[in-house]
């Protein structure tokens, strides 16, 4: 039997999440590409990722995802394009504690259009716990202000359950556009 393979995009600026959301959920030990942050004014974390993380997740016997990582540094954004190409979709990580998480939205809105204007994207409102800066809605109405229909979840990427509803929401989407045959 032939294993559809998927790839799936986690992206997200510096500490927003991505590695440790694909280590909650990967079945094999991630392959990471983290180096010394030497990138502080960004974010004060120890490590950061050079040039991408990878993981698996079995779905079926069927079906199985390839979860690749992002590096968050802006320096790295031509990344983007490379990592994304024949994507099913990406999951936009938001930091919820820092200063202006909503202007932060917006380059990921933008570095991925493409795959947004397919309705291939979902976003996960992460670190709510350390510093509430907006609420949910608030994020509806920003994307609602810019004529986008995104879905947006809270979550806490260090639980797996957490990035899994963020995936069935992805995949979710992209199966009903297979469904209409778009
Ligand atoms: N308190 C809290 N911590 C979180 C949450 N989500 C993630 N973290 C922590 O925040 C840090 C996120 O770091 P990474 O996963 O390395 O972030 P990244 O997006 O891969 O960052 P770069 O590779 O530098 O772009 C980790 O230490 C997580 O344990 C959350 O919802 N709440
Ligand atoms: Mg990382």
């Amino acid at each position: 039997m032939t294993q559809l393979t998927e790839k799936i995009i986690f992206a997200g600026s510096m500490g927003s999440g991505k590695t440790t959301a694909i280590k909650s959920i990967s079945e094999i030990e991630p392959v990471s590409t983290e180096v010394d942050n030497n990138d502080t004014e960004q974010s004060n974390k120890q490590l950061t990722t050079m040039a991408m993380d990878f993981g698996t997740l079995t779905l079926s016997d069927e079906s199985k995802l390839l979860l690749y990582g992002t590096p968050g540094q802006e320096r790295l954004s031509f990344m983007w394009s490379v990592i994304s190409d024949g994507s099913l979709g990406v999951i936009i990580l938001i930091d919820n504690s820092i200063s202006d998480p909503l202007s932060n939205l917006d380059i990921y809105l933008k570095g991925f259009s493409d795959l947004i204007d397919q309705s291939k994207a979902v976003i996960g409102i992460t670190k709510s716990d350390l510093n509430h800066q907006v609420d949910v809605l608030a994020y509806h109405d920003y994307l609602k202000s810019k004529g986008l229909s995104i879905p947006v979840f809270t979550v806490d990427v260090r639980q797996k359950d957490d990035v899994l509803i963020l995936l069935d929401g992805l995949i979710s989407l992209c199966e009903s556009k297979y469904i209409l045959g778009e």
